[in-house]
């Protein structure tokens, strides 16, 4: 059923607490994570607790916990002092995204470039 644990999912097991992560802040609804393969000194993943393989299918079905991740953002980022910070969700293989469970991927503590490659 939509937005149910996928029991192949990386990211539904770390929801669950069965893959560990250092863990900086949870909601009812998300958790917000240290990327293992930081991209800049401050790179923070945050996933919705239900499972949805992009970030455009969990704003269709669940418009408010995708809401609950933006605000989130913003929060990570004042907690790690990030003045400015991206704010970035990787959908499809081509543009990178390698776990098919929403994410937002929280960067800061640097310079940033733009146009991203
Ligand atoms: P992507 O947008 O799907 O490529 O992002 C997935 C991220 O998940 C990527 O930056 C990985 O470094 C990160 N990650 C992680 O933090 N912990 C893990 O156990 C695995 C991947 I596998």
């Amino acid at each position: 059923m939509a937005g149910e644990p996928q029991a192949d999912c990386l990211f539904c097991k770390i929801v669950a607490g069965d893959v560990p992560a250092t863990v900086v802040r949870e909601t009812d609804t998300t958790v917000a994570f240290r990327d293992i393969n930081p991209q800049a000194p401050s790179h923070v993943l945050i996933i919705p607790k239900v499972h949805y393989p992009d970030a455009a299918s969990l704003a269709a079905a669940e418009p408010v916990i995708a809401a609950d991740i933006l605000r989130e953002a913003g929060e990570v980022a004042l907690e790690e002092k990030a003045e400015s910070y991206r704010v970035v969700f990787n959908t499809g293989s081509g543009a990178g995204q390698t776990v098919f469970h929403a994410h937002a991927h929280v960067l800061g503590g640097r310079g940033l470039q733009w146009p991203p490659g």
